[in-house]
């Protein structure tokens, strides 16, 4: 058995951050059943137990095992063809919906979007976010294009210029892994002026805002930059935790907004025409005909925008790279392996007390403070 301190990182690939993982990995099969039991155990899961997840873990192997034999777990064919499965899976693609909204509309006997649409004409109250969410709905499922995501990074690029000039514009997430469209677009800032970075997002969505690109904001400022305590941060922020509990996405207390984009609507006449040409839309929280944005305009998109201050900027460009897989390996290797607390905040060696902080210029340096072969973003879609 292994020590914590050993250095016999060489032979073991336990972890996935040990190995390339480029867009289309051999493993697929088996990630893909297996983050279906995550994702049901993160349902069938109350809010509060959504942390003890080790029950997964023991399922793993003979999930794993059943593919092997079989070519598909039946366990997690089960799952997917089941009632509750299908509603949760529905409810929760609504923005502003986790576990705990889609399973209490599971428990009042709702089954499909339609039934939740008639409980809301029946007066049932929403979330703010999540009457965006359904408002939005047909727009936000769809995914967003590499082009279009590009397109909306230089209009943030410009609209930040003009509020601050010689800001650090970075298109994270899914796109700088390589994948050609994603649900969203994330996008991370920085100044190489600590003092600036203070009060640049508010600056930023205030431009945006002006401009009409803003159809919605969950906006978050101002929280301990060194915050580790997921609990006690989503306490404040019902709704976005609500939002991002699905996700599994690791919180950060980095500056951030959670917003809805809109690139432009079209001119009052092309407007006119077209709302003439096709008077009756459909019923079914169609954003041309519910969202703000109202008709003729482009696609409605998620857009995170992450402002972090320049010495955090590397851990900030690390973690909201991903994949979230690939951040949950490699967290999980730097504690258990080198006793190094690893975050979108910076690193830790808890080797020494108190533990030292190891500061990084570049994610290279990150990879050799890890002791571990340097991956792409391309090789990091675990
Ligand atoms: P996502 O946008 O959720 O995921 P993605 O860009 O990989 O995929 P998609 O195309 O579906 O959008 O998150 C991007 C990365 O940011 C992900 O690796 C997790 C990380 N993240 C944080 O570090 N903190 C957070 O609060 C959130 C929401 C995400
Ligand atoms: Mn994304
Ligand atoms: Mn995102
Ligand atoms: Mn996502």
């Amino acid at each position: 058995s292994r020590t914590t301190e050993s250095n016999k990182t060489t032979e073991d690939t336990k972890f996935v951050c040990q190995r390339a993982t480029p867009l289309k990995h051999h493993n697929s099969k088996f990630t893909d059943a297996l983050e279906i039991l995550e994702r049901h155990a993160v349902q069938i899961t109350r809010i509060e137990e959504a942390a003890k997840l080790s029950s997964v873990g023991s399922h793993s192997k003979k999930v794993i095992q059943d593919i092997l034999e079989n070519g598909s777990s039946t366990e997690v064919q089960g799952i997917i063809s089941s009632d509750f499965f299908k509603s949760m899976e529905i409810f929760s693609s609504i923005y502003g919906c986790g576990p705990a909204t889609a399973r209490k509309w599971y428990e009042k006997g709702y089954r499909s979007m339609a039934d939740v649409i008639q409980a809301v004409s029946d007066g049932m109250k929403l979330t703010e976010q999540q009457a965006m969410g359904l408002k939005c709905y047909s727009d936000l499922v769809q995914p967003v294009p590499r082009e279009e995501a590009i397109n909306i990074k230089d209009i943030v690029v410009k609209e930040l210029n003009t509020v601050q000039p010689n800001c650090t514009v970075e298109l994270v997430g899914g796109y700088r892994r390589g994948k050609p469209s994603g649900h969203d677009v994330d996008i991370l800032i920085t100044h190489q002026d600590d003092d600036i970075v203070e009060g640049l997002l508010a600056k930023l969505v205030a431009r945006l805002e002006k401009l009409g690109h803003m159809l919605h904001k969950d906006l978050m400022v101002g929280r301990n930059p060194h915050f580790e305590n997921k609990n006690s941060y989503l306490k404040g922020v019902k709704g976005i935790a609500d939002g991002n509990k699905r996700q599994g996405g690791h919180m950060d207390s980095l500056d951030h907004c959670f917003c809805m984009f809109q690139v432009g609507t079209t001119s009052e006449s092309e407007r006119l025409e077209t709302t003439q040409a096709s008077p009756e839309s459909d019923k079914t929280g169609s954003c041309t005909d519910t969202c703000p944005g109202g008709s003729g305009g482009s696609a409605v998109r998620r857009v995170d925008l992450i402002v972090t201050p320049p010495k955090q900027f590397t851990f900030a460009l690390l973690g909201w790279t991903g994949s979230k897989q690939f951040n949950r390996s490699l967290r999980d290797y730097a504690w258990k392996i080198l006793k190094i607390k690893l975050s979108n905040h910076g690193m830790w060696d808890h080797n020494h007390v108190p533990p030292r902080q190891i500061e990084a210029s570049s994610e290279q340096e990150i990879f050799d403070e890890l002791k571990l072969e340097y991956r792409e973003p391309q090789d990091r879609n675990a």
